[in-house]
């Protein structure tokens, strides 16, 4: 059982310098990986000064040292990127502030590993697409942050999560998982085990593609869900891409498909009554001409063709993650209740069931939009 954050927090605001007194922290956000608290500050010049103080997932994450220096290379890259297309660098991209000891991040005395980013004021984290233009928005941004790391050289990035989008790994993991059926929750979803059985066929379509050269490996931020993006509060367009764990060398169809299968649908990830799960065409239409947007003109033909691809194999994959976690005891994904991770696949099975039934007009979707 991991220690719970609270318990070495004040030793963890200890180590940081602030620049001015600490008047609390609370837990933030609905992240389902980290443990991340807000820090209230109160300076002298105004009110309040907020900073967002992360203890990065040990379950998740088994090396912060390479994590964190991706994300200094990343965010240092973007940094610049940014001034010099003029853009506010303080806005636009995460900061990392270092602890006392300079060192990239700080460990407590249990071995947690925690850092620290100003808070983006002035902005809004949705956890659902409120409206086409909202959801075109965040399109817009992430396809627009593939574009500003096109140049990042990938091969000084650490894989954070070996295998991460590597869905025939998943799926081997997933039937290790249903074999070995350690707590006996198998009975419990034999239909969403099936489900995931009959699409075995389907893991390898973008591995392959990409094994064959068809598509190629790019920085992408592999985590691509409406949540990681901070949206502009008086623009409302899609201001800083947070979450940066996870930006590794993949596929441009994954950070697609990531967003659509969290994103175009207007239900709760958890939520319980599957009537409610379904596909947005409308959504998944204003993100695809968006994303292509925000990506300018960056991605090939065959990237473009599966993109529809991205979005069923982000989902299926995602809903056998949150099965292997529910059957192998919920030991990845954050829960606040029992059964949270069996709801979670079920939403997610529901979702490819809807993309499959709507394949054509996906594929004519994405034909419209392509330039
Ligand atoms: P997780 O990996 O657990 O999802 P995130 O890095 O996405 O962790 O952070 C969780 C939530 O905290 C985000 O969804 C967002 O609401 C908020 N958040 C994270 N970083 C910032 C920031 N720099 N400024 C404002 N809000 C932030
Ligand atoms: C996690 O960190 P967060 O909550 O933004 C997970 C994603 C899943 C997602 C499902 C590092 O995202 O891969 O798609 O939950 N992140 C990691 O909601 O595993
Ligand atoms: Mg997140």
């Amino acid at each position: 059982m991991a220690i719970a954050a609270e318990q070495t927090l004040s030793e963890v605001l200890e180590a940081f310098d602030f620049g001015a007194p600490v008047v609390g922290a609370i837990r933030y956000g609905e992240g389902h990986i980290n443990d991340t608290f807000c820090v209230h500050t109160q300076p002298a010049d105004i009110c309040c000064r907020r900073f967002i103080l992360q203890r990065m997932s040990a379950a998740a994450f088994k090396r912060p040292d390479q994590l964190m220096e991706n994300i200094i290379g990343v965010t240092d890259y973007l940094g610049r990127e940014i001034k010099e297309k003029g853009g506010d660098r303080a806005r636009e991209a995460l900061e990392v502030l270092r602890p006392k000891n300079g060192e990239p991040y700080y460990t407590d005395s249990q071995g947690g590993a925690w850092r620290l980013y100003p808070f983006v004021e002035g902005t809004v984290c949705y956890q659902s697409a409120q409206s086409p233009e909202l959801f075109a928005a965040s399109g817009r941004a992430f396809g627009r942050f593939q574009q500003l790391l096109r140049d990042y050289p990938a091969d000084t990035l650490h894989e954070t999560i070996p295998h991460f989008h590597d869905t025939e790994d998943r799926l081997a993991k997933f039937k290790a998982a249903v074999e070995k059926d350690r707590l006996g929750r198998a009975k419990d979803c034999r239909a969403e085990i099936e489900f995931i059985l009959a699409r075995e066929a389907d893991c390898s379509v973008a591995l392959s593609a990409m094994r064959e050269g068809r598509i190629p490996l790019r920085v992408t931020h592999n985590d691509t869900k409406l949540n990681n993006v901070l949206m502009d509060r008086e623009s409302g367009e899609g201001l800083c891409i947070i979450d940066l764990d996870t930006v590794m060398p993949g596929l441009a169809i994954n950070d697609f498909g990531d967003s659509i299968r969290f994103g175009a649908n207007h239900s709760a990830e958890d939520e319980r009554d599957l009537s409610k799960v379904n596909l947005d065409i409308e959504l998944f239409a204003a993100y695809t001409a968006a994303f292509l947007e925000g990506a300018g003109g960056s991605l090939t033909e065959d990237e473009i063709a599966l993109l529809p691809w991205g979005a069923k194999l982000m989902t299926l994959e995602c809903g056998m993650r949150f099965l292997t976690d529910y059957l192998v005891g919920d030991e990845y994904f954050h829960i606040s209740r029992e059964g949270q991770n069996l709801d979670r696949a079920r939403t997610q099975m529901k979702l490819v069931a809807d993309m499959e039934a709507h394949w054509a007009e996906l594929e004519a979707i994405v034909n419209r939009y392509r330039k």
